[in-house]
């Protein structure tokens, strides 16, 4: 990343490992004003075709991309590893995850869809049927750099859409090999399309004759593509930030309750949507479930992400880092564990931090990196108003032996991904997955919720 001028003003993207910043990935150019436009207009010149293409046409090249993955996943989880620092565990599972997410839809071409309407006139045939939109743009996090693209694009394409794509400006290699492979998977041109840059860019593809958008990212974007789209007047999806409870009651399993929360908190340097960003515990249990959590967090290794070891890698760029720090400076608080900061490469050292006030920046902000914040209430009932004090509403868990306290909360907790005995990670990849409040905007997204947003239904009656 050309960290000499912001984002918005380079003409290129320059990609480095944030473990060892020295190591240069690869530079794309930034796509100008003109050729997005061009690019959606290759787009909407190709869909048509697409559409018309069988459903068991689309299902066999979704099938053949999940191979062409699957046959080179040691290559792309190596370089999901180096570009966006993910320990080489979560990447080899990423990838995975790729291919699975296009062989479920896949199947998804070729399922039953539609409905038979009884019609109020005779000799009449009533249906409701699905039509694709048109052309879709996609805006993606890094994070997630081969998942979250194909858990938009994969039910896109499979619905008869074409795809132009903005992956983020931290991605772009990443981004670069699953156009390459989209290609050699034999994908018609202009289905398929990737654009780069930064959030410039991605204005300029809401600002283009597509019908949709779906978008992952910070609130603070998100909020500027919802406005984008409302303008517009176009169909819009956006997954954004979290600041996802873990809540342990008295009657909790606080061993499995100490080891889930740790890895959910820490993990690739808690820089997922769904990671546990803040861990609610009865008071009478926190003096002995406090040492088992260190003790939990202690044992993950910070590291090369590259090493097997490593549970623990850097953050995304030196501006991640550099907020991370400025805030930690600007709200001190008591570090009831510090880990380790390996002084090469973007590193956060992990730290849990007593919080005091639930309405505390440290309670309240997403910050996207190793900070798990430690608050203790009187009652369950308390654990559940702290937890939904937040604007977010993402994902969040519960770790009781109580099936009562466990469904009063199922009931009570504001998030779209709810989990008991269990952490705020790791929903399946077919499961409707996104949350309330200010995490989420528009349908669900995964699995067979996708159709909703990928298609337009219409009603159709034949008279004979
Ligand atoms: O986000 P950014 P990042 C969230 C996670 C965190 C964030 C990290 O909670 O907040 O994503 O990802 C483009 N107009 N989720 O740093 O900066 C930008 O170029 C148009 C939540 O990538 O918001 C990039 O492609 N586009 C999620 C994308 O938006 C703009 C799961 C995201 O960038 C733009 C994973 C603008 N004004 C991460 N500004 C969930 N909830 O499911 C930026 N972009």
């Amino acid at each position: 990343m050309n960290l000499q001028n912001p984002p918005e003003l380079i003409d290129s993207i320059e990609s480095r490992n944030p473990a060892n910043p020295n190591e240069h990935l690869g530079t794309v150019a930034v796509t100008q004003a003109d050729e997005v436009q061009a690019t959606v207009e290759r787009a909407q010149e190709a869909q048509p075709s697409w559409a018309a293409s069988t459903a068991s046409a689309r299902h066999d090249f979704l099938m053949k991309w999940a191979a062409v993955i699957e046959q080179e996943k040691a290559e792309i989880a190596s370089l999901i590893c180096k570009e966006v620092g993910k320990p080489i565990g979560e990447a080899i599972g990423e990838t995975a995850r790729a291919s699975a997410i296009l062989r479920f839809f896949a199947g998804e071409c070729i399922r039953e869809s539609g409905q038979l309407i009884p019609s109020a006139v005779s000799k009449s045939l009533q249906m409701k049927i699905e039509k694709p939109l048109g052309v879709v743009g996609l805006i993606t996090p890094w994070n997630f750099p081969i998942a979250i693209p194909l858990w938009k694009a994969a039910p896109a394409l499979a619905f008869g859409n074409s795809v132009v794509i903005k992956p983020s400006e931290l991605s772009s290699m990443v981004a670069k090999k699953l156009q390459e492979l989209a290609a050699a998977a034999g994908i018609p041109n202009g289905v398929y399309q990737t654009i780069y840059g930064a959030g410039r860019t991605g204005q300029e593809l809401l600002n283009s004759p597509i019908h949709a958008i779906s978008f992952t990212g910070s609130a603070a974007a998100g909020k500027k593509v919802i406005e984008a789209a409302s303008t517009h007047q176009m169909r819009c999806q956006a997954e954004m930030g979290g600041k996802n409870p873990s809540i342990v009651l008295s009657d909790a399993n606080l061993d499995l309750a100490a080891t889930m929360i740790a890895g959910a908190a820490m993990r690739y340097a808690g820089q997922k949507c769904t990671a546990t960003s803040r861990v609610i515990v009865e008071r009478s249990v926190s003096h002995t479930f406090l040492p088992k959590l260190i003790a939990a967090v202690e044992v993950l290794t910070v590291g090369d992400p590259s090493e097997p070891s490593t549970a623990v890698g850097p953050v995304i760029s030196e501006a991640s880092q550099a907020r991370i720090d400025s805030f930690l400076q600007q709200n001190p608080a008591e570090a009831l564990y510090k880990g380790v900061q390996p002084q090469t490469g973007w590193y956060v050292a992990p730290l849990i931090l007593r919080c005091l006030e639930a309405k505390s920046p440290l309670a309240q902000t997403e910050l996207f990196g190793p900070i798990l914040s430690y608050l203790e209430v009187e009652t369950p009932e308390e654990a559940i108003e702290v937890a939904n004090h937040v604007p977010y509403g993402l994902s969040a868990s519960l770790f009781s032996s109580n099936i009562h306290r466990a469904m009063s909360y199922v009931e009570r907790i504001e998030a779209g991904m709810i989990r008991v005995n269990a952490d705020t990670t790791g929903v399946d990849p077919y499961s409707p997955f996104g949350g309330v409040k200010k995490s989420s905007y528009g349908p669900r997204e995964q699995g067979p919720a996708a159709r909703q947003f990928y298609t337009e239904s219409a009603t159709v009656q034949i008279n004979y």
